[in-house]
């Protein structure tokens, strides 16, 4: 697979000189200063592009073209929403970027409730704790009827939490949840925003009355409206798996699980329509089998997310080692490389560690924890390649 790393454009603290210098082939990245739903005009993503071949690099994947609300939730606006999309992915198209990631998930993007979550070795990771995000929902929020979604061990020990959590841990759990893990993401939320959690209440409202069969609805008719630009333009678009992937906050997720993937790939059943296998986003579901997901999935796979979660007996999940946790990268890599050796792939996340803590990197988005997990991964793509070579020979 291709080698691939998420950039935050020429404001990222970590170089395109760094990034050489480690062994990335290709940067994943997006116009991170256009607004959600505006055109991306060819003239930008020229300028971007040439700046990143100046580097010897090349422009790989675009992560994300976002999807404006007003398309998921089927507002007024969403065709001419979905025209300006088109003109984006046409562009992208004629200037030769040809993977296209985006997500359909309704308001909030991926969600943690920990961003440094303690390793006994001193580094640290990504963590999503149950009854924290309970909390988040049923106190913060205090989002109408979400006591029928938490078991009552859980809403006992929300009670519990409210007995003893300060200002100060209420606002770091409100700035992770709903600020950090999505403004750098061109999420609805900014860092700097005021008064955020009622900024999301609005943005929840939109969708009262809009269910699971809805928003597949409205995701097949995007699907179904775009793929004539794919077409003609050669551009693959993949989705994001929701993540985590199950519902929350009363909220519709739709790209959780086997069954959901296998919907979408069916509704819309054209090779330009395709998925971003992230592994690390599946393996937080205990309902999904990563490795035959990535089986039955690999030939409509765009682009690769390698990165793993262990699921703790709470239910809790933590971002494991790119070596351990239930996502099996190495098999994952057999499955993916047989498939496309030119497929890209990207380390997804890593730990915060060596100094990376002082940096003020994206949550998740560190340049030592991730650049050991490239190390990992690339050697087990180098014996995954040997492996094959000799199947081959023999
Ligand atoms: C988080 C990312 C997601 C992803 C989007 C794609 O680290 O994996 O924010 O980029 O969901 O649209």
């Amino acid at each position: 697979m291709e080698k691939t790393w998420r950039w935050f454009g020429r404001k990222d603290k970590i170089t395109l000189d760094m990034l050489r210098q480690i062994g990335v082939e290709g940067i994943v990245t997006a116009l991170h200063d256009v607004p959600n739903g505006e055109i991306w005009t060819e003239e930008a993503i020229l300028d971007l592009k040439s700046y990143i071949e100046s580097y010897g690099l090349r422009w790989s994947v675009v992560e994300s073209l976002p999807v404006c609300e007003a398309i998921k939730y089927a507002g007024p606006e969403r065709d001419e929403l979905i025209e300006k999309y088109k003109v984006s992915l046409a562009n992208l198209g004629k200037c030769g970027i040809r993977t296209v990631c985006y997500n359909f998930m309704p308001v909030i993007d991926w969600i943690r409730t920990d961003l440094r979550h303690p390793w006994a070795d001193g580094s640290s990771s990504l963590y999503f704790d149950r009854v924290r995000f309970a909390y988040f929902d049923l106190k913060i929020l205090a989002r109408e009827g979400a006591e029928a979604d938490y078991s009552p061990e859980v809403l006992a020990k929300v009670e519990a939490l409210d007995r003893t959590i300060t200002e100060a841990e209420k606002d770091e759990l409100i700035d992770s949840i709903i600020v950090k893990t999505q403004g750098f993401v061109n999420g609805n939320i900014r860092e700097g925003d005021k008064a955020p959690v009622s900024i999301f209440r609005r943005l929840l409202a939109q969708y009262e009355g809009i269910d699971r069969e809805q928003l597949r609805e409205n995701m097949r008719y995007f699907l179904a409206a775009v793929m004539p630009a794919c077409e003609q333009y050669g551009v693959d678009m993949c989705v994001h798996p929701d993540d985590p992937p199950f519902q929350v906050l009363g909220l519709p997720r739709i790209v959780t699980s086997e069954e959901d993937i296998a919907w979408f790939l069916e509704a819309v059943d054209n090779p330009h329509n395709g998925l971003t296998f992230c592994a690390g986003s599946l393996s937080a579901g205990a309902h999904n089998d990563v490795v035959k997901m990535a089986r039955r999935f690999a030939s409509r796979t765009h682009f690769v997310h390698l990165r793993s979660c262990e699921i703790l007996p709470d239910g809790n999940f933590i971002e494991a080692s790119h070596l351990g946790g239930r996502a099996d990268l190495v098999e994952l890599i057999r499955i993916f490389e047989r498939e496309n050796p030119s497929l890209p792939m990207r380390v997804d996340h890593g730990r915060t560690m060596l100094g990376d803590e002082k940096m003020g990197y994206n949550a998740g988005y560190s340049f030592h924890g991730r650049m050991l997990a490239l190390g990992q991964v690339d050697g087990m793509m180098a014996v995954v390649k040997n492996e094959l070579q000799k199947q081959i020979i023999l």
